[in-house]
């Protein structure tokens, strides 16, 4: 009896136990609900082809600057449940083996799309010919490729970068002889984004294309500098320490500018429209914008990162059976201090 009234005594316990539990899983579910933290965990997981949305597996090449963040969300606000897609996103690192792996992971996940940025231009036949064998279609992203056969990808939405090095090459063209100085000796250094990227590749391409018709512009010395902000600080100070008389910095980006100007300021130099040194950067971001608007950057050649839209436009295109062209350019613009206004400014997100 003693023993039955035990066991009665501690099934009660348990019970309240399992209630009390119970109480306060639900409660942490409305919490986390309340605070937003369910509001990007998809409801199912996608198993091989079970959903009725547009599944789009997106490699991206990595998180080096700015400009990448924001073509990340531009991705991440497009390709959502409420516009009809199940995104699977992956992060490449700057690691091309990390991009094959995540295609290949798409592949074998049926997905519906590829959508990618490779981190450089070769390399990506063999993993592009399995795409097509699986009857899966590729978007180029932001960056190109260089492949043998151009069939083993439908289309490529991103920016002209040789445009955007031979608009830097103009600028410089036109300041120096708003300055006077078109004929005298112009040293010039020049950092350059990822090694065997499109973008590095475009823009040095473009800016010499340039420089070429200047006997007069005395490049001193090019280097890599990853399109990051450490990078660009650590070359630009050698290059301080190598070069007495730069007169003029291009940079790639806008991050590896960031970097560069610390180090010119902190060698004792200034920079800028009434400075020793001319800087010319390419993206455009917000930050970028205000030092041109300060006269702290002569000139920013915009590049474009909000993409997203763009493939997902494609995409529609081929839903419909649509013909799509072989590659799509973004708008994109040229900022000095004369058109950075506040508007501009406080239009830009990123
Ligand atoms: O300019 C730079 C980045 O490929 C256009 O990559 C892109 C470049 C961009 O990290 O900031």
């Amino acid at each position: 009896m003693e023993k039955k009234m035990e066991q009665s005594k501690s099934m009660h316990i348990n019970k309240i136990a399992v209630i009390l539990l119970s109480a306060l899983l639900v409660f942490m579910l409305m919490l986390g609900w309340g605070l937003g933290l369910f509001a990007d965990i998809e409801e199912e997981p996608y198993v091989n082809g079970d959903t009725d949305r547009i599944v789009v597996g997106v490699s991206q090449l990595g998180s080096e600057s700015r400009w990448r963040t924001a073509n990340t969300e531009s991705v991440q606000n497009t390709f959502t449940q409420k516009n009809g897609y199940f995104l699977i996103f992956n992060n490449a690192r700057q690691k091309q083996e990390n991009q094959i792996k995540a295609l290949r992971s798409f592949i074998s996940q049926r997905v519906d799309y590829i959508v990618f940025s490779p981190v450089v231009e070769t390399g990506w036949d063999t993993v592009l010919q399995e795409a097509k064998e699986a009857g899966i279609p590729v978007i180029l992203m932001d960056r190109n490729v260089d492949v043998e056969d151009d069939s083993l990808y439908v289309t490529c939405v991103g920016s002209d970068f040789v445009k955007e090095g031979e608009q830097a090459g103009y600028w410089l063209e036109k300041e120096l002889k708003k300055r006077g100085a078109a004929d005298e000796d112009i040293h010039i250094v020049v950092l350059k984004g990822t090694e065997g990227s499109s973008s590095q590749i475009g823009r040095t391409e473009g800016f010499f294309s340039v420089a070429e018709d200047h006997d007069n512009w005395i490049v001193l010395g090019q280097e890599y500098a990853d399109f990051t902000s450490a990078k660009g600080r650590e070359v630009m100070e050698g290059m301080l320490r190598r070069y007495r008389d730069i007169d003029v910095v291009v940079s790639q980006n806008d991050d590896m500018t960031f970097g560069a100007i610390e180090a010119i300021r902190e060698s004792g130099r200034t920079v800028g429209v009434d400075g020793d040194i001319i800087v010319i950067s390419v993206d455009g971001t917000h930050d970028a914008l205000t030092m041109v608007a300060d006269g702290m950057i002569n000139v920013d050649i915009e590049c474009n990162p909000n993409q997203g839209e763009y493939v997902s436009d494609v995409i529609e295109s081929l839903e419909n059976g649509m013909e799509v062209e072989k590659q799509y350019y973004v708008d994109e613009n040229v900022f000095t201090i004369d058109n950075v206004t506040k508007d501009v400014l406080s239009q830009r997100n990123y």
